[in-house]
């Protein structure tokens, strides 16, 4: 049997290349009953080569999608394809414990928000920390539109560790995005709205009192930690602002951020006025906002540039355009993706309504504002550069193009037409088209391996489609996405793989050479992995106990194969109960899980990990608790019970 399978495999790429297989009949045959019986062509023999991975194979990359309206985030590997994990981030996720925990509770209420609890969140663009402009593995960021919020994962163990509420805004859609070195992440709001919490202005006053901005988070690397004292805010108008993306090399210093209806249209205000969408798109251009967050770091440490709003430093525009930090420039009507390419020296932008890429450059723009060349002011005063004083080319690629990525080949680019269901490959340089290639279907964001990096990788492309009608068994009427890995290491580019994804919609995805991440095998015994600091609940094994102070009993336990300790735990009804678990495993994967029967709490407990859960024992009754993940042979036994006695 063995033997079999062995000349099977290497019949099947020898085949697949076209080498012919001529060796054992037996053999050759069976490849062609499968082929036949599965109605498979040499070509899919091909790109199956290219993505298969053996049992034990690991993959080159990963990738890190955004979940989309899950909250939460997926990992996968490339060429594999295969999900590797969930990661709970804006939304509570029971496997992990995530939100069942107290630990994991604490950094989900990090993003409460007007003091409530807001547990389900809209992510849309993840990205890696990057040191001189290169992913460095070590830290993830994550926005979500709906509530502005940034979360942190480390890249130690994947889990997050920090929310952060953004102070001013009430949506966003411009972040995540780090500046080259991880010292600021870049958050842009999408929907104007008073920067005032909890005021209201009816819309009439739209122009005057409703406003964008763009937050700059800064990221303290020694502790994993988003600083909400050292950050600041740039006010905007009130223009819809949407992605952005930070300067690199040569355009270092700098950020990007694109708009949309600067026609600062309002829907609903009379009758018979047109639609928003309509109103939102009369006008021929909009604008992208040019912004020197270095030096605007700078002035915001002064008390004299800044209104403290909500507690929080913002820059106002007046001060912004008396410093020379902030600019304008017209860009193909309703645009969505801003792209720096590898080299700094352009701003790759493409307008939803043009069938155009426009390619900025950064030496132009500075030129224009070193000479003061303005065409124009928009409504606000900020000074608007032309459009033909900044563009290096215009490149016309098809219908609806959205978003760019770069290879690892010099000049070339790949960007979405999510209206033609196609990814165009291209050359900025040049300002040519090279290929195409259809997808399926209705693709927004496209990924290259480190393709927003100043070293892309090449070699793979996932175009993040989002219908995927009839590309796999029907679910109902609500469908997976659909990504579709794609081989770009040739001048024509090949479909390799569809890979649904279910939880949510995944607008954006990073890929990482898998060897740059160090990911821990087990934890230090007794951390906190939220804090990573030591847990106040950690014992060694045989120094368990319960310790009760009035109404409060606190249980200091342990989880080793296949024994919780203690295996009975009694309190009195009402009583306020805490369970601290630290797992003494050192065996690689030997993870326990805890939960207590209708208590609604659950956690995973790791090797070395320490935990807690937290109740009001406010039933009378019998309730078993037990170990939730298949650890051994006596996982079964793995048992207690919490003995409520009534008053
Ligand atoms: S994305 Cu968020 S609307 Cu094109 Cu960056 Cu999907
Ligand atoms: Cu521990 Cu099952």
């Amino acid at each position: 049997m063995k033997k079999f399978a062995v000349k099977t495999t290497a019949l099947l790429i020898a085949a697949g290349l076209g080498v012919g297989a001529a060796g054992s009949a037996f053999a050759a045959e069976s490849l062609q009953d499968v082929m036949k019986r599965r109605n498979l062509t040499q070509q899919d023999l091909l790109a199956a080569a290219k993505t298969y991975t053996p049992t034990g194979g690991r993959d080159e990359f990963l990738a890190f999608a955004s979940g989309g309206q899950s909250g939460q985030m997926i990992v996968y590997g490339v060429p594999s394809m295969r999900i590797l994990k969930y990661i709970g981030v804006f939304t509570p996720e029971p496997w992990q414990g995530y939100g069942f925990d107290e630990e994991s509770k604490k950094v989900l209420a990090g993003g409460n928000i007007d003091g409530k609890s807001i547990t389900w969140g809209d992510t849309h663009h993840p990205a890696i920390s990057e040191t001189n402009g290169e992913y460095d593995g070590q830290f993830l960021f994550i926005n979500d539109k709906s509530n502005p919020r940034l979360a942190v994962i480390d890249l130690r163990d994947f889990e997050t560790k920090q929310i952060v509420a953004n102070p001013i805004m009430k949506s966003e859609h411009g972040g995540a995005f780090a500046t080259p070195n991880t010292e600021y992440i870049i958050e842009a709001s999408q929907y104007a709205s008073p920067l005032e919490n909890q005021k209201f202005y009816p819309l009439e006053q739209f122009n005057e009192k409703y406003r964008g901005a763009v937050t700059y988070w800064k990221f303290d690397r020694e502790h994993g930690q988003l600083k909400a004292d050292q950050s600041f805010s740039l006010e905007l108008p009130p223009y819809s602002q949407d992605l952005s993306d930070a300067g690199k090399l040569d355009s270092d210093g700098w950020s990007f951020t694109n708009s949309f209806c600067t026609e600062r249209y309002v829907g609903g205000i009379e009758k018979g006025r047109p639609p928003y969408e309509a109103g939102c798109s009369a006008k021929d251009t909009d604008y992208m906002h040019v912004v020197n967050w270095k030096r605007a770091a700078e002035i915001a440490k002064d008390d004299k540039n800044v209104k403290i709003i909500n507690n929080h430093r913002v820059i106002p525009m007046e001060v912004a355009i008396r410093e020379g930090i902030l600019f304008l420039i017209p860009e193909p009507k309703s645009p969505h993706g801003v792209d720096v390419t590898p080299n700094g020296k352009f701003i790759v932008v493409s307008g939803k309504l043009d069938t155009h890429v426009s390619v900025y450059s950064f030496e132009k723009i500075m030129d224009a504002i070193k000479n003061k060349r303005f065409e124009s002011k928009d409504p606000y005063g900020i000074p608007v550069i032309g459009m033909k004083d900044a563009l290096h080319t215009q490149v016309q690629l098809g219908l609806g193009p959205l978003h760019t990525q770069f290879d690892s080949k010099e000049c070339v680019a790949y960007t979405s037409l999510y209206v033609d269901s196609m990814v165009a490959k291209w050359n900025f340089c040049e300002g040519k088209l090279l290929d195409k290639i259809a997808i399926h279907y209705n693709i927004g964001h496209l990924m290259t391996m480190e393709g927003d990096t100043t070293k892309p990788k090449g070699k793979y492309l996932v175009a993040l489609n989002k219908l995927s009608i009839d590309r796999f068994n029907p679910v109902g009427p609500l469908h997976p996405q659909n990504h579709q890995l794609i081989d770009i290491s040739n001048d024509k580019m090949q479909l390799l793989y569809d890979m649904p994804l279910p939880l949510g919609e995944p607008h954006y995805v990073v890929g990482i050479q898998a060897d740059k991440l160090k990911p821990a095998i087990r934890y230090k015994v007794g951390t906190n992995s939220r804090t990573d600091q030591q847990h106040e609940g950690k014992v060694r094994a045989g120094e368990e106990k319960t310790v009760r102070e009035g109404n409060q009993v606190k249980v200091y336990g342990t989880l080793i194969r296949s024994h919780i300790t203690p295996e009975t735990i009694e309190v009195e009804q009402g009583d306020e109960v805490t369970i601290y678990l630290t797992n003494l495993e050192r065996a690689q994967d030997e993870t326990h899980g805890f939960t207590v029967s209708t208590y609604n709490v659950h956690a995973s407990v790791e090797p070395g990990k320490t935990i807690s859960v937290k109740f009001k024992a406010d039933k009378e009754g019998v309730y078993p608790y037990y170990c939730t993940e298949f650890c051994s042979a006596l996982h079964l036994e793995m048992q207690g019970y919490l003995l409520v006695k009534p008053k």
